[in-house]
């Protein structure tokens, strides 16, 4: 006797909005949004294009491409500012996943079913594409050097094992796109991947091969790129561990203070009679480091004391930004396809 067929469908459809910040993208963009992956049984895909004040066709082009939503900035505000742009617009749309991908075609369409996947399956809260860098051909040996000591630098100070921490190319659960907020003016990959491993949210990845694209724009030579890239790694840390950053500058002067007075209390119980006179400039020197050893250490401690706060702040934010989206969805006009923002 055989079973009734009882195969179990899912009926959640998810809402997939994939937005796409473009500065004057007018000749890739047509390129992206023809690759943009079809409908599955179970999901749907929109699209959003923020356009960070093109001053070229861009905005005409998607909209003659059948774009599904337009965030548009009246001046250029860079791209950290466009990504948390169209985050918010997505949620407000009522995205239950967002993907980001470049303008420039860098990343397959064709990818972004495997990219959402993890996060439906309720395995991840953010899956990132890994362009698989020490395999791509055209970049140089050098960038590739330094995306490998640079994506382990994150791997560290986020606690996660992302092979390819500057990928723009990554899926947000609606969740973490709540809980993250970007502040860098120069990176939003590394700020909010930190953001996501302190707040211990899921972080995966599924390996992608990209395309060859016109050069960076973003990108404005190696030592411009670790320099910036290394500042938003230890503020962005510093913020999240602000006790052991502080520490961890202060044990030097701690450790040359220490040893200096070490070694004029030796000479000292050594040599009571005298010549120890000649080793006072190691208590003099010993002693500055000593004391710029402690203060840095308080300085932690206010560090640390007003991390509180910004936990605080963090919860507080998330809340609003949920309440926010929850009117959006009541208030919500589907006719609505543009908006400018800022
Ligand atoms: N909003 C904004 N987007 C930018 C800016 N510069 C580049 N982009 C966009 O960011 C994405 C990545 O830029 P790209 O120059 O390819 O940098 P890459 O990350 O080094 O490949 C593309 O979609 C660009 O249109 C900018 O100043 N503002
Ligand atoms: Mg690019």
């Amino acid at each position: 006797m055989s079973e009734p067929s009882q195969e179990y469908v899912d009926p959640t459809i998810w809402r997939v909005i994939i937005q796409i910040p473009c500065l004057n993208e007018e000749e890739t963009l047509p390129d992206v949004l023809r690759d943009m992956p079809a409908d599955l049984r179970n999901v749907r895909f929109e699209t959003l294009v923020i356009d960070d004040g093109s001053t070229d066709r861009t905005v005409a082009v998607a909209r003659e491409m059948g774009v599904n939503y337009i965030v548009r900035h009246r001046g250029r505000k860079g791209l950290p500012a466009a990504f948390q742009s169209g985050i918010d617009a997505a949620l407000k749309l009522g995205a239950d996943i967002i993907v980001n991908t470049d303008g420039d075609h860098q990343y397959p369409g064709s990818a972004i079913p495997d990219l959402v996947r993890p996060i439906i399956a309720g395995q991840a809260d953010i899956v990132i594409g890994d362009r698989q860098t020490s395999l791509v051909e055209h970049f140089s040996r050098q960038k590739k050097f330094l995306q490998l000591v640079g994506s382990w630098v994150v791997r560290a100070a986020s606690d996660t094992d992302v092979p390819d921490a500057p990928s723009g190319f990554r899926a947000y659960s609606k969740e973490s796109a709540l809980r993250l907020y970007v502040t860098s003016e120069f990176s939003y990959t590394i700020e909010n991947l930190i953001q996501a491993g302190k707040r211990r949210l899921t972080v995966s990845h599924v390996t992608i091969t990209t395309k060859p694209t016109r050069p960076s724009r973003l990108h404005r030579g190696n030592w411009n790129f670790v320099k910036r890239q290394g500042a938003t790694i230890i503020r962005t840390y510093a913020q999240y561990e602000p006790l052991k950053t502080f520490t961890y500058l202060a044990l030097p002067f701690l450790l040359l203070g220490g040893a200096l007075l070490m070694r004029f209390l030796i000479y000292y119980i050594m040599d009571p009679v005298g010549t120890f006179q000649r080793y006072l400039q190691s208590v003099f020197i010993g002693g500055i480091f000593m004391l710029v050893g402690i203060l840095t250490f308080f300085i932690g401690i206010l560090a640390d004391l007003s991390g509180n706060n910004r936990r605080i702040n963090e919860e507080v934010l998330y809340r609003l930004r949920n309440l926010e989206v929850e009117i959006a969805a009541l208030t919500r006009d589907d006719d609505e396809k543009e908006q400018h923002v800022g």
